[in-house]
């Protein structure tokens, strides 16, 4: 029944890992080391295990440089939080600090401000008053694997997303002591990573003005009770709960209060969606009205069985996995064993605040031997539930359905 048992976790040589088919035809000198790798269950979805990247344990590596490392399914069942040398890795540019001198670390707050701040790390941490949140850190992209049609992207499986503890101070609080000129409408986030060439657009991002001052919105210091790992973004990051990670900036250094909306190219090309629910269009429309990529939306999976797992027939089980409700809490999470007909509300874990992965459980037992098709289901506290076919859009965003799974009983 353990996930990890099921990933077909098998022995394969680098060298057709790294060159996909041309490896039938690459030089003998090529074929040097032999890594563990995983399949997820889609075209092309064979991922080398890595665990040569700083602070982190094994990773299935979809690309080195910049790095995008995803976490192992099986991590998500160990428990309600994603230990930080798991927590999934994506950068969009190549130049990225090797390390970070947290002695001389600056963050600089400036534009539509009354006074500019120059704030060490520990100026952050001293002056301003502590605060702490579970909170969900999810990729736009998670999941773009199991787009059907296929969509151009990083082709994750459901790794990319982790549940942190995060330790820091409110943005709130930050933009309050710089004081905020009137007519400012947004805040913009810089980190300090970087396009190899100057033509690459840096990345940055922004919020609202209100959004930021919200008072959830921090600046992170810690995750999990240590500081951030370089590849999280140490030495601070923005934590911006309910929101797709793409907001997370990371390695901050700068943060600039801005009295038109940004038009750079992070805010208004990368990351738009189909104004639509779900974000869901078919692959033939074309002319969509986007919007900028915003809230999170509920899921839920299953940690402790998955896709042609064999059950015992004779003994009854106990199904697990996580959820969370994208921008609101957990409200009930419901389990299917016979492919939708009836459902059951399954048993909650405890509540680790309403932006956190919450745990579920359900009885299962089979009544005879044979195929079983488990689902699973979130409805978050403002009723909002994951739909019963998957959405579709072509960035291969924010992708959500009520999670299937056949079992054998035997
Ligand atoms: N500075 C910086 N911050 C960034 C990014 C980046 O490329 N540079 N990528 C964003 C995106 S798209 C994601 S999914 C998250 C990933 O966070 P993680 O690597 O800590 O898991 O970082 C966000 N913050
Ligand atoms: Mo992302």
């Amino acid at each position: 029944m353990n996930e990890q048992s099921r990933m077909m976790r098998r022995r394969v040589l680098r060298s057709l890992v790294a060159g996909g088919v041309a490896a039938a035809t690459s030089a003998w000198t090529d074929v040097v080391h032999a890594v563990d790798a995983i399949t997820l269950p889609f075209e092309n979805g064979l991922r080398p295990l890595t665990t040569e990247f700083p602070q982190k344990g094994e990773m299935l590596l979809l690309r080195s440089r910049p790095p995008l490392l995803e976490t192992p399914f099986q991590v998500f069942d160990e428990g309600v939080f994603t230990p930080n040398d798991r927590f999934f890795v994506r950068w969009h540019l190549a130049s990225i600090p090797a390390q970070v001198d947290a002695r001389t670390f600056r963050l600089r707050v400036h534009g539509a401000v009354a006074r500019e701040l120059d704030l060490g790390i520990a100026d952050v941490m001293r002056d301003f008053k502590r605060v702490e949140m579970a909170a969900v850190n999810q990729c736009a992209g998670n999941s773009r694997g199991f787009f059907k049609p296929r969509v151009a992207g990083g082709e994750w499986g459901n790794g990319a997303m982790g549940n942190a503890l995060w330790t820091g101070v409110r943005l709130r609080d930050i933009l309050e002591r710089a004081g905020v000129k009137a007519g400012a409408v947004q805040v913009r986030f810089n980190g300090l990573d970087e396009g190899v060439i100057p033509a690459t657009p840096d990345f940055i991002k922004s919020l609202s003005l209100d959004h930021a001052r919200d008072g959830e919105v921090m600046v992170a210091f810690g995750m999990n009770g240590d500081p951030l790992p370089l590849l999280n973004g140490f030495p601070l990051r923005l934590i911006v709960p309910g929101w797709y990670s793409t907001y997370w900036v990371k390695m901050l250094n700068d943060i600039e209060v801005i009295d038109t909306p940004d038009q750079n190219f992070w805010m208004a090309k990368a990351y738009q969606i189909p104004d639509t629910p779900y974000a869901s269009v078919s692959p033939q429309e074309t002319a969509v009205k986007t919007v900028s990529i915003n809230r999170m939306v509920p899921r839920s999976f299953f940690t402790n069985v998955s896709d042609g797992s064999t059950i015992d027939v004779a003994k009854p089980h106990t199904v697990r996995g996580i959820a969370f409700g994208g921008d609101k809490g957990v409200r009930e999470v419901r389990f299917s064993s016979d492919n939708g007909a009836t459902w059951a509300s399954a048993r909650l874990g405890p509540d680790s605040g309403k932006y956190s992965f919450r745990r579920w459980q359900a009885h299962f037992a089979p009544s005879k031997a044979g195929q079983y098709t488990l689902k699973v289901k979130a409805i978050n506290d403002d009723g909002v539930a994951q739909p019963d076919t998957p959405n579709w859009n072509p960035g291969g965003y924010m992708r959500n359905v009520v999670e299937a799974i056949t079992v054998v009983a035997a």
